[in-house]
């Protein structure tokens, strides 16, 4: 039987154009910049997003800590979500690797930063304080369930990053479903930002790989911070033809994903025992409810056995268990799901 994954889009597999893409691609050594298909693919990445230039990584958490890193200088202090996955879930890399101190401020429950949280989180001109340097954002934020942040909360952000002298990085690992989310061009979402790191996997389907996009000078910083990293590879092209793939046919469908995720959660939301916390994008969160005779882990369990379907429940919220529909993930297996939840609740 077929499994049915939502642990998270980061299952998702190569498609079959990816894999013949990769097959035929042409390559060469890129320390060299003489891979023709990763030329490619970061030329066509940085003119989608309105940026000079582009930097085809090994992950989306190596494109943001390339990016602190091109950014900042060891001792300095960058502005963050205290629920981003920069802060939380990427080893503190800025600080192990990079000297670099996140002053973090609330994420508030639609995925932004207050204003004024920002405003007092920038140090003022005193010896006794490390430079405050950058201000980042995360489109869509995952921790707060995949809230898209709209190109208007954005432009108020960049505004407000160059008022005070402060660079400006965006965590669009999901940016591309930010922007089906408002059905905006990606570039209104990341105008005023210095810097963007987004991902070809996930949603976008592609078997591994980030972008980073920004100036021509901060690229080439970037890409220096990658070589030190370990990140600069040979014959990349195999990888970058998934991801121009994934780039030019992978972007306009994730709509289905968040309309797959709003049936699952409509579904679900019907059947007593389930009480529903949210959706938005493609994620959709839910717990059981008190009156529930079987524990979280059990549930879990349980489904993965008897029904082949895959759930995580870890959340980073005690309880709670997230979803994330993409592109193997279609309407049948959605109602699947529901019916599985169904039977096994009743
Ligand atoms: N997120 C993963 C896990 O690491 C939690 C997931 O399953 O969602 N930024 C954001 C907003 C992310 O959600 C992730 C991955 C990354 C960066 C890191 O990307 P990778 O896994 O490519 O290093």
């Amino acid at each position: 039987m077929k499994s049915i994954d939502l642990r998270s889009d980061t299952v998702s597999h190569p498609t079959p154009a990816m894999r013949e893409a990769m097959a035929r691609a042409e390559v060469g050594d890129d320390v060299f910049h003489d891979d023709p298909t990763v030329n490619q693919l970061e030329a066509d990445a940085a003119e989608l997003l309105g940026k000079e230039a582009a930097v085809f990584v090994t992950s989306g958490t190596q494109g943001n800590l390339c990016a602190l890193l091109a950014h900042c200088n060891r001792g300095e202090s960058i502005i963050i979500g205290d629920s981003s996955h920069i802060f939380r879930y990427e080893q503190g890399g800025m600080a192990q690797l990079g000297g670099i101190l996140p002053h973090i401020v609330p994420v508030q429950p639609d995925g932004t930063l207050r204003l004024r949280d920002l405003e007092g989180a920038i140090n003022p001109d005193d010896e006794h304080k490390p430079v405050t340097r950058l201000v980042a954002l995360e489109n869509t934020h995952n921790a707060a369930g995949g809230m898209p942040l709209s190109a208007e909360y954005t432009a108020e952000v960049a505004d407000f990053a160059r008022r005070n002298g402060l660079l400006f990085h965006i965590d669009g690992a999901r940016i591309f479903n930010a922007a089906a989310a408002f059905g905006v061009d990606v570039k209104a979402l990341v105008a005023g930002a210095d810097s963007v790191s987004f991902c070809l996997s996930k949603g976008l389907c592609a078997p591994a790989g980030s972008i980073l996009v920004g100036d021509r000078d901060f690229i080439r910083r970037a890409r220096r911070a990658r070589k030190v990293l370990g990140g600069s590879m040979r014959q990349v092209g195999v990888l970058a033809a998934a991801g121009s793939v994934a780039l030019h046919t992978m972007r306009d469908r994730l709509g289905q994903d968040h309309d797959n995720a709003q049936l699952l959660a409509e579904g679900l939301s019907e059947l007593p025992g389930i009480c529903i916390h949210g959706q938005n994008t493609n994620f959709v969160f839910f717990s059981l409810s008190d009156d529930i005779d079987i524990s979280l882990d059990s549930f879990v369990s349980a489904l993965r056995r008897e029904y082949n379907i895959y759930l995580s429940s870890y959340s980073g919220e005690r309880g709670v268990i997230r979803l994330r529909t993409h592109y193997w993930i279609d309407r049948r297996a959605i109602y699947k799901v529901i019916a599985a939840v169904s039977s096994l609740l009743s």
